[in-house]
């Protein structure tokens, strides 16, 4: 029995698209971040399951797991036969492993950062100058992407992953953070949301 812990406009959508490209059955369970009563965050059940009291968290019968890419990659060894993940190929596993990890420490940590210093951090750590940086290391990151991506349609050998799971997520919250992404990008990332799953998953969230 499978269970997501959630929450809208957040990094659990990653999980609940893996677990719609994946085809697992699943339970939502939206929870309130930051709060510390019932299904919040920050409640002594909730930290019971993810000590930061963040999303997402997955539950799998007796196992917890936590970090996002943690759980993408959870979800596709649960589905083999999806090819979400590649699996006995040193060369395609470590460009898999590429593209996450250049996601996430580079693309997304810039937008995360300039996230946290406009509303995340207590006011005291927040540093009004913090955009611009972020915004100039971001530009600097979506070059590299674009660099990896050249005329391909999938991140990794052309083939969709959950890596292009993670890449479209961090490029959608771009979007709609106003930052300046390119069409081509743009475009990657909007086909990528029209797939069914994806539509799946965003009507499963408006439960939220
Ligand atoms: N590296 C973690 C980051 C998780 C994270 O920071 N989630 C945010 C929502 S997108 C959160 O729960 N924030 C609440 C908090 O920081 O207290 C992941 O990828 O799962």
């Amino acid at each position: 029995m499978v269970t997501l812990y959630g929450s809208s406009q957040s990094r659990s959508f990653r999980a609940l698209w893996a677990l719609e490209e994946a085809d697992i059955k699943y339970t939502y369970h939206p929870v309130r971040i930051g709060r510390r009563g019932k299904d919040g965050t920050q409640s002594d059940d909730y930290k019971k399951l993810n000590y930061q009291g963040k999303v997402p968290t997955l539950v799998d019968d007796d196992l917890v797991i936590i970090e996002s890419a943690a759980i993408l990659n959870y979800i596709a060894r649960l589905a083999p036969l999806k090819n979400l993940i590649p699996i006995d190929n040193s060369e395609l596993e470590s460009a898999y492993d590429v593209a996450c990890y250049f996601t996430l420490t580079e693309l997304e940590q810039p937008l995360w950062t300039a996230a946290k210093h406009s509303f995340a951090l207590p006011k005291q750590f927040r540093l009004a100058g913090i955009k611009k940086v972020a915004e100039w290391e971001f530009a600097k990151a979506l070059t590299t992407l674009e660099h990896y991506l050249n005329d391909q349609q999938f991140i990794v050998n052309n083939i969709f992953t959950m890596a292009d799971i993670l890449i479209a997520h961090t490029l959608h919250w771009a979007i709609i953070a106003d930052y300046d992404v390119s069409e081509r990008l743009t475009k990657y990332c909007e086909r990528l949301y029209q797939r069914p799953a994806c539509q799946r998953a965003i009507k499963a969230q408006q439960l939220d």
